[in-house]
């Protein structure tokens, strides 16, 4: 009856599998977690009730059986370029998006919603947030992402896609929405701002105009120290391991060295 997708099959098996894989193999650093309880304190977030009426706070116990701290210097925030952010992140090595804590590790990629008066899950669809923006996946990112942007400190990265119709830095979105408010500012050193391209599509954004002026001006007045970079080196490397033949992908040609001549011994 809901336009969405309903709720992934083996859900209980993936979230307790995930929690463990995260404690043991993933990030053993965050320290012993029950996850069993985890998995009770999510579904009782949603189950049993209207599927429009979930809120945030819903997810108050599961959030805080779930939480650890995140580095200084780890945090990684992004629209639109979720399998980009992925592997740049490296599962928390490199950076640590909302996807490389415990809490978002859990919910990624997963869809859920319960059905009011009835126990069971509902594995036939699931409300879009067209439909009613209190769902039980939207509340869940929600929470997920204010609690994310609330315990980052240090340098902070930020992520997004130049290509993206909607503008680099989307409004309403996560990120303008739920992150920015809700960041520290006395924990907060600095904020990078990337702006990358897809390999093959257009430059509609870049720093200093449209959306990420936008973004900058509005940080800035925060008081935030800001620097914006278009097409980020790493990012572009990372891009390029799969298209090596594009055109943004030569790397810097070798002739001034040459032309330089042999290592001077002075
Ligand atoms: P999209 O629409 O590009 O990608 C949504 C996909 O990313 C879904 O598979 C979703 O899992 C997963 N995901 C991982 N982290 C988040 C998340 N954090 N979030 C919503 N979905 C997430 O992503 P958005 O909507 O632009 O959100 C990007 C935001 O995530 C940024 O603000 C970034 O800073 C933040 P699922 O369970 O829905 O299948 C917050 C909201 O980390």
């Amino acid at each position: 009856k809901w336009k969405g997708e309903g709720t992934t099959q083996n859900l209980e098996s993936i979230v307790i599998g995930r929690c463990f894989n995260y404690i043991r193999i993933v990030n053993p650093a965050v320290g012993e977690k029950n996850c069993s309880q985890i998995w009770e304190a999510f579904k009782n977030a949603f189950i049993n009730k209207d599927p429009c009426n979930i809120l945030p706070k819903d997810y108050e116990l599961f959030i805080n059986l779930t939480f650890h701290t995140i580095p200084p210097n780890k945090s990684l925030f992004w629209e639109n370029n979720q399998l980009l952010v992925n592997s740049f992140a490296d599962r928390g090595r490199r950076y640590m998006s909302l996807g490389d804590t415990l809490f978002g590790f859990i919910g990624d990629f997963l869809n859920w919603c319960g059905q009011a008066d009835s126990p069971g899950l509902d594995y036939e669809s699931c409300p879009t947030t067209l439909e009613c923006e209190n769902n039980a996946v939207e509340s869940f990112w929600r929470m997920a992402s204010i609690t994310y942007a609330q315990h980052s400190s240090g340098v902070i990265q930020v992520l997004l896609n130049g290509s993206a119709e909607g503008g680099a830095y989307p409004q309403p979105g996560f990120f303008a929405d739920y992150e920015i408010p809700n960041l520290q500012k006395g924990k907060i050193s600095q904020i990078f701002i990337w702006v990358v391209d897809d390999l093959e599509g257009p430059d509609l954004d870049s720093c200093g105009i449209r959306s990420v002026k936008t973004l900058e001006t509005r940080l800035k007045t925060l008081g935030y120290d800001v620097t914006c970079t278009d097409n980020n080196k790493s990012v572009m490397f990372l891009l390029c391991l799969d298209n090596p033949d594009n055109s943004k992908c030569a790397l810097a040609s070798s002739a001034p060295a040459v032309q330089r001549g042999p290592i001077s011994s002075d």
